[in-house]
């Protein structure tokens, strides 16, 4: 029994060292395949009624539909999912609802910020690099909410959940600071966010204390490598 106290200090230090900092880093998925993903574990799951996105993406795809982030539960595979279509718009899918947003266009090779939030009579909204979306709602019955259950994975679509990914979904290229909020926030927060300011980090998913697990090539790498965006 005296070994116990040691038990549980090793068991709390492990728990605690399996959420990183990857305030220097970047998620790297180097082939166009169905394998290269990352899944990302929140320190405490919940359901949500509403939450918001942001994150940073680099590539130098110009066709097929990649997916940043895909979040499905059994009901619902596209519970809450980020991708851009082969026509160039961007969609977002809220349970079995999809709103796309036309005339926002991207840079190849080079960081484009996005985030997407979803609020009070799931209006939805999507900015990029600083430009804002018209604000849509996503014709979901009223108090429909992602249940608790769900799996989260960067990189990839979830046609079921924890699977289903097709290479037309795939993405390719870099991801970094993800953050996801259990709710909406604010413009301003998001110009923050955008322009690199300091801002409050996600509440459900934070990039500086990350609980994640990366599968087939993709992996973490330094955001020194890029180094137009880092003062070297
Ligand atoms: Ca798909």
């Amino acid at each position: 029994m005296e070994n116990l106290p040691r038990i549980l200090l090793l068991a709390c230090f492990a728990a605690l060292s399996e959420s990183t900092d990857l305030s220097e880093s970047v998620f790297t998925f180097p082939t166009l395949g169905t394998t290269d993903r990352v899944t990302l574990t929140p320190s405490a799951k919940k359901p949500l009624s509403q939450a918001s996105l942001c994150l940073r993406f680099y590539t130098d795809q110009s066709t097929q539909s990649p997916c940043f982030f895909s979040l499905a539960t059994n009901s619902f595979n596209n519970a809450f999912l980020l991708c851009r279509m082969d026509t160039g718009i961007f969609r977002f899918h809220l349970g079995s609802a999809s709103a796309d947003y036309l005339g926002l266009s991207y840079k190849l090779n080079e960081w484009n910020s996005v985030c997407v939030t979803w609020g009070e009579e799931h209006i939805t909204q999507f900015f990029i690099n600083g430009k804002a979306s018209v604000r849509k709602i996503a014709p979901m019955s009223p108090d429909w909410q992602i249940s608790t259950d769900h799996s989260i994975i960067v990189g990839q679509d979830q046609d079921h959940y924890g699977g289903g990914f097709e290479v037309m979904n795939a993405f390719a290229g870099h991801i970094t600071d993800v953050h996801m909020w259990d709710y909406a926030i604010s413009t301003c927060e998001v110009q923050r966010f955008m322009e690199k300011m300091s801002f409050q980090p996600g509440n459900y998913l934070k990039w500086e204390s990350l609980k994640f697990e990366a599968q087939g090539k993709a992996k973490v790498e330094k955001k020194l490598l890029f180094s137009a965006d880092v003062l070297c």
